[in-house]
């Protein structure tokens, strides 16, 4: 807490005690008005809902500002190792409940504005949700910051401040569209500017080379074009408002903002292109979930924001230490996935270069500084970049990775490895078709530690990407399974959970996470079980309203909800829970009389505006939705939904709201899964296959509390090797056939009947995925958690159980394990 005192075991006590409350409720009201006079320049009686919400965030940001001071004060005076998490995406959602949670002053800015008479939960509603990310690996940053500022580990998070992030959906006639999203329109409260801060960074031009008196070769690079990189700092609170850190975010403008030559001569646009290309850097994120964009301007991005960075952090570390030797002893560079993998090259570059370090040295430095943390196996995943558009846009870069690879691989051959397949599988030029820089190559032997974000899933890495370069460093690749911040998804997404929680085992527990297993011993007991219910309820009251809102489906909460949120992927088989959608559904009509368990299907998620299957699958969601939801025989035993729009607002209202959670997909694909964390922990089962994290949550859960089916991953691997014709397994299983043959038929799509048709024939001939394959157990295992529900005392306890057990999953033990293992801090 603020002031640093035990607390009572009540909720309000994660907040402060009455003496303090009182206050800062009185206090809080005031900086709130302040702001809206002379910030906002309104008064309470014209003010707006957004007025009120910019002068309740700037009022919160006022509080965090002297712990940040403070904060980065002291990561100078005892002169830390920092650690800088550079990531291309950074998935915040909204920031005013996450921080005046984390300074404890929820309740007393409710209480400060209901005496202005504004309701703090409206507010919420008001603020943007910055989707600076696709996905999990994005929220996986945000997640990571949280965690970094709560273990007071002095950290930088670095990215780009896209101007729009990721794409609006809406869904028209069932198919997605997308729409620019414009979180910025209407200013950012939480970000301070520093024009002052800058940096120029190259791109193109050509690479002079000189010889020095000591005959040692010299290398300039003169970039044929300079953008100017604009550093935004918002501060990041950790719990109990006790260390603060920066995450800084570039913003890409022009040398000169305009040509004035050109303008005076009456070409207006002409004397805006270097501005306009300039600032295209930090325009858009790429909606590219899981592939890599292959765009000039995907490169662009990741080398600007990587250059700012590098420098930014070497200006702070001279200006500390004044010695560039010190640079690994000092700072610890975590790289999220490969995107700023050509970091590598360009600290190479700025050490060789500029600060004339010694080669050898210089890639000593590097490795110790670098780690790179890897998040998908999808070879079709992996980055390369064409080497022709290397030498153009980079041709510095593009030496400096051809001196890394002749070094690596002559070094390989005075070792005795002489296998040709070895050599050219572990080069960072792809030979195959079109010379390609492999980043992921790059990455691995820029580092000293290479992680997977799962048990299985670094496993995998070991034994397929990263196979021969394991061998050659059997110590490098370690397992750091990934986790969530339970204060935003458990905390600020679940109060009548967390209320209860803290009621019932001390609200110490938002302080340490491990006290959830005392939760164990109520995990049975009536009255517990009874005021768990009821907080599950509320929550899907409120979910059942969104959905009337937002889809005009009425739902009924005492349904069994089941749930399926995150991007849409064939490899996540949103496709194998609508079909299971589509069998019951045909059950339910032909047997009337069968007392079926009431359920709700709720999808939401997003697929890359390019990605037709994806697109499709969504289509067949809500076609199957309009049927179902249209049809009486069901009898109210079915509906399914899919809400627009997915993001990290919507996630915190459906997941507390949760009674099954979707993670299903093929075994072997998922790297991890981090939604899979927060649905166990806010009392959701899992029905899952054995993939990424589920294997893990298995372990801690306990069997008879998960609904595990389907291939295993080396299941997966040998059927994918016997063939992917699924002919045999459909005509195998009645259902299944029953199943397509009703999509196929247009049952779902009179106005169309042939719209599935080649959804259908690849499933049958071409079974990738091999949904086909893990229906029948799927079934079985959705029949298996019917017959759970049916047991209220049952299933209850198994939820009880899932909260109790899944302390693990915190990103907090997380990062402790990247301090610890990786970071050094
Ligand atoms: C996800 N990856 C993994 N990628 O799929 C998930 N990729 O299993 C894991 O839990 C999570 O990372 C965190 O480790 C992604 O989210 C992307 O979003 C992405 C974006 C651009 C390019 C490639």
């Amino acid at each position: 807490s603020p002031d640093g005192l035990q607390r009572e075991p009540t909720l309000n006590a994660i907040d402060t005690t009455h003496h303090a409350h009182a206050a800062n409720v009185a206090a809080l009201r005031d900086e709130v008005l302040s702001r809206l006079t002379y910030t906002v320049g309104k008064d309470s009686a014209t003010a707006s809902p957004r007025d009120w919400f910019v002068a309740t965030a700037l009022a919160t940001r006022d509080r965090v500002v002297e712990s940040w001071l403070a904060s980065t004060k002291r990561n100078y005076r005892e002169d830390r190792r920092r650690v800088y998490y550079l990531s291309l995406e950074f998935l915040i959602g909204r920031l005013l409940i996450d921080t005046l949670a984390n300074l404890g002053l929820t309740g007393a800015m409710r209480d400060a504005l209901g005496e202005l008479g504004v309701d703090l939960d409206k507010l919420r509603e008001v603020e943007p949700d910055a989707a600076l990310g696709n996905g999990g690996l994005g929220r996986l940053a945000a997640c990571f910051m949280d965690s970094m500022a709560t273990l007071e580990i002095a950290a930088v998070g670095y990215g780009i401040r896209y101007d729009h992030g990721l794409f609006r959906q809406t869904i028209k006639d069932g198919w997605q569209h997308e729409y620019p999203e414009d979180w910025l329109s209407f200013g950012n409260s939480w970000q301070f500017p520093r024009p002052e801060i800058t940096y120029d960074v190259g791109f193109g031009g050509h690479v002079e080379s000189a010889r020095l008196t000591d005959g040692m070769l010299a290398h300039v690079w003169r970039p044929g074009e300079t953008i100017v990189a604009v550093a935004y700092d918002t501060p990041v609170v950790g719990w109990r408002g006790k260390h603060v850190n920066t995450l800084r975010l570039w913003s890409a403008r022009a040398l000169d903002p305009l040509r004035l030559d050109a303008f005076n001569q009456g070409d207006h646009v002409g004397a805006l292109t270097e501005q306009v290309r300039a600032e295209a850097i930090s325009k858009v994120l790429y909606p590219s979930d899981s592939t890599p964009a292959g765009q000039e301007l995907r490169l662009r991005q990741e080398y600007f924001f990587v250059s700012a960075s590098l420098q930014d952090l070497i200006r702070r570390h001279m200006k500390q230490t004044g010695d560039i030797a010190k640079l690994a002893g000092k700072n610890a560079i975590q790289l999220n996935d490969t995107h700023p993998a050509i970091g590598v090259a360009e600290l190479m570059r700025l050490l060789v270069d500029v600060y004339g370090v010694d080669w050898k040295e210089a890639w000593k430095i590097t490795q110790a500084t670098f780690s790179y943390t890897n998040h998908t196996l999808l070879p079709e995943a992996l980055e390369t970049w064409p080497v022709w558009l290397m030498e153009k846009l980079l041709p510095r870069h593009m030496q400096i990775i051809y001196l890394i690879n002749a070094m690596h691989l002559d070094g390989l051959r005075e070792q005795g490895v002489k296998d040709a397949g070895v050599l050219s599988s572990v080069s960072l030029i792809d030979e195959h078709n079109g010379r390609h820089v492999r980043m992921g190559h790059l990455a691995f032997l820029g580092s000293h530690k290479v992680n997977g974000v799962s048990a299985l899933h670094s496993e995998l890495v070991k034994e397929t990407v990263f196979k021969d370069f394991h061998r050659l460093y059997p110590d490098r690749i370690v397992n750091k399974t990934n986790g969530v911040t339970f204060r935003r998804w458990l905390l600020e997404a679940n109060p009548a959970l967390s209320r209860l929680l803290a009621e019932t085992i001390g609200a110490a527990v938002f302080d340490d996470p491990e006290r959830l297993v005392d939760l164990e011993a109520f995990a049975d007991d009536p009255t517990f079980q009874q005021r768990y219910a009821a907080a599950k309820r509320e929550n899907k009251e409120r979910l059942a309203a969104r959905i009337f809102d937002s889809v005009g489906v009425r739902v009924d909460p005492n349904a069994l909800f089941d749930v399926q949120i995150k991007r849409i992927h064939e490899y996540k088989r949103q496709l194998l829970n609508v079909l299971e959608a589509v069998a019951l559904y045909l059950d339910i009509k032909s047997q009337p009389s069968r007392d079926f368990v009431p359920r709700v299907k709720i999808f939401a998620g997003k697929a890359a505006a390019s990605y037709h299957q994806a697109k499709l699958i969504i289509k067949l969601a809500n076609d199957v939705a309009r049927i179902v939801n249209a049809d009486p025989e069901t009898r109210g035993l079915l509906k399914v939904v899919f809400l627009p729009n997915y993001n990290v607002s919507l996630a915190e209202t459906i997941i507390p709201a949760a009674d099954l959670s979707e993670q299903i997909s093929t075994a072997g694909m998922e790297a991890s899964g981090t939604g899979n964390m927060k649905f166990a922990l806010n009392g959701a089962l899992t029905i899952g296959t054995l993939d990424g994290a589920n294997v893990e949550i298995r372990e801690r859960v306990g069997d008879d509390n998960i609904f595990i089916f389907g291939l295993t991953a080396q299941e997966v691997e040998e059927s994918r090797a016997r063939g992917i014709d699924a002919r045999e397994t459909i005509a195998a299983s009645p259902r299944l056939t029953e199943t397509l043959a009703a999509i196929s038929s247009g049952l779902f799509s009179p106005d169309d009947r042939h719209r599935y048709a080649q959804l259908v024939d690849t499933l049958t001939y071409y079974d990738h995925f091999l949904v086909t394959k893990d229906f029948d157990s799927y079934c079985e295992a959705q029949r298996k958690a019917d017959a759970r529900w049916r047991d209220q005392k049952a299933w209850r306890r198994s939820c009880i159980l899932n909260t109790a057990r899944v302390a693990w999953f915190s990103s907090d033990r997380t990062i402790r394990e990247y301090a610890e293992e990786i970071w050094k801090v």
